[in-house]
């Protein structure tokens, strides 16, 4: 049986036409349109067999939905990051108020920056984009608070997109969704590799739970190569939220839970 796990989410910010933007250009975003589409995610969260938990709104942080970016969460403990984002910050403290519940908690502090998005955990081993939002001192204190739980932490050198989780995602316990245009599949080592279609390089950003995953439904391409390798997809549409930079894996944090 699929163990017990709680998604945390949070509702879309009325201010998120303020978002942070590093690789694309501002365009509209419909509030309305982009709430719809994030309930669709939560639905496709509980079908899958999540019980998700919506975070309220914080109305005047504009990327608040992205609360994937406020901290990274594993079994043992879960460590608050220090975005590199300024903006970005003050999320941080009402992610921690919740994970408390749960967790340990450990955090990132000065000079180190960090973000969720560029933390990718496939078993023990940790991969951490080293991109515009997270540093070396970062990596450095995240890989001082898991290696007393046995995990290995190695930062990635990135190109071209704002995070690691945008270049790649774990999709099945040793298969990485990946697109080769912004990371080195190198350094996977021995792990599987599926490439996103080269016409949809936003395509590699995935939620796994269990044996399946969430994947935007605008990459069918993708979507195909996923299924050919026997991986279950649930498409959600989520182009609204991607105006913000934001990806489906972003707009949610997983814990699994003992029992
Ligand atoms: C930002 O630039 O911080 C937000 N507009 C998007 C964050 C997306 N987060 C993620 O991919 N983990």
């Amino acid at each position: 049986m699929s163990p017990r796990t709680i998604a945390l989410t949070r509702a879309v910010s009325r201010c998120i036409d303020r978002c942070e933007l590093t690789h694309l250009e501002r365009a509209p975003i419909d509030l309305e349109r982009a709430r719809a589409q994030h309930a669709t995610y939560e639905e496709a969260l509980r079908d899958l067999g999540c019980e998700v938990l919506q975070l309220p709104e914080l109305p005047e942080l504009p990327d608040a939905v992205f609360l994937e970016d406020t901290a990274v969460v594993l079994p043992e403990l879960a460590v608050l990051t220090r975005p590199g984002a300024p903006s970005r910050r003050p999320e941080v403290e009402s992610t921690a108020e919740v994970l408390a519940n749960w967790r340990p908690l450990a955090a990132v502090q000065p000079p180190g920056r960090l973000e969720g998005g560029d933390v990718l955990v496939v078993g023990r081993r940790i991969y951490v984009g080293l991109s515009s939002r997270t540093n070396e001192d970062g990596v450095r204190q995240l890989s001082e608070a898991l290696q007393p739980y046995g995990y290995s932490v190695c930062g990635v050198e990135l190109a071209d997109c704002l995070h690691l989780k945008s270049a790649a995602c774990a999709v099945a316990d040793h298969t990485v969704l990946a697109n080769p245009e912004w990371i080195d599949l190198a350094v996977f080592g021995d792990l599987e590799r599926i490439e996103v279609a080269p016409e949809e390089p936003f395509a590699a950003n995935a939620v796994r739970i269990g044996d399946a995953v969430i994947h935007p439904a605008a990459f069918p391409l993708t979507r195909q190569r996923l299924q050919v390798q026997g991986i279950s997809v649930r498409p959600v549409e989520a182009d609204e939220l991607a105006k913000a930079e934001g990806g489906v894996s972003c707009c949610s944090l997983l814990l699994t839970m003992p029992g």
